[in-house]
């Protein structure tokens, strides 16, 4: 793999005041190996409660953030407001916001260059419909990247979205065979020292059973977790996958 594992968990759209303190709580009673990083995105109406709860060595993400400076944005959260909470990331271009709420690649790419510039780091999704899979074509190469000032921060989460919340996790070749091919994009179409130092994640049906394979893969440096980052002891395991 390139650089430090890099764990993610995707809490999506689910939990309670309840359910998240213990969660957190598991969380801070769980060994993790030192070198991964780790970071959890809880639902924005709690990141203030998971920060004051969780222990430092998990970062905090959010799972979106307005594409420009806060103001006049109805229900929209601002990148300034991210990080006077404390969050060090966010997550963009999640497949939920591009096919559910309708998010375009012109508007990811703002909104990973603002978050960037603003010094928040970005996980930055990507993946490809069943259909288009089946049309041979496997990823919507980073349209998104012209507007990227710096790959410092940036993380990219691989996650084919016929394997998301599906159980149907791609096979550890399935899924190298796309890093390889992201990480060939970024050689010819960025730099070859981002290609080699960008970590790519690989997000869609991961748990605590199939991640060990998985990370054996040469080209997948960590992974971006929904369903199984809502149980603390799993998500320790898939992050302790680490080889
Ligand atoms: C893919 C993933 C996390 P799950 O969306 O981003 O979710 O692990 O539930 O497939």
């Amino acid at each position: 793999g390139t650089g430090k594992f890099f764990v993610g968990g995707n809490w999506k759209c689910n939990g309670t005041k309840d359910s998240i303190t213990k969660l957190v709580s598991d969380l801070n009673s769980s060994k993790l190996e030192p070198d991964v990083d780790v970071v959890v995105a809880p639902p924005f109406v709690y990141l203030d409660l998971v920060k004051n709860s969780l222990t430092d060595r998990i970062e905090l993400s959010s799972q979106n953030s307005w594409v420009g400076k806060g103001g006049a944005f109805t229900g929209e959260i601002s990148v300034e407001q991210l990080k006077d909470i404390g969050a060090k990331w966010v997550i963009l271009g999640h497949s939920e916001r591009r096919h559910i709420i309708g998010e375009e690649n012109e508007f990811i790419g703002k909104k990973a260059a603002y978050a960037l510039s603003e010094g928040l780091g970005v996980i930055a999704c990507i993946g490809e419909l069943l259909e288009e899979r089946e049309a041979g074509k496997t990823f919507d190469p980073l349209s998104f990247a012209d507007a990227v000032p710096s790959w410092d921060n940036i993380v990219i989460a691989y996650e084919p979205v016929w394997a998301i919340g599906t159980g149907k996790v791609a096979t550890p070749q399935q899924a190298q065979e796309v890093h390889v091919a992201v990480r060939d994009w970024l050689k010819n179409n960025v730099s070859a020292e981002v290609a080699s130092k960008t970590r790519i994640i690989y997000g869609g049906s991961v748990n605590g059973g199939n991640s060990t394979e998985l990370a054996k893969q040469e080209d997948i440096d960590g992974f971006l977790v929904g369903g199984a980052s809502l149980k603390g002891p799993e998500f320790a395991t898939i992050v302790n996958s680490v080889t």
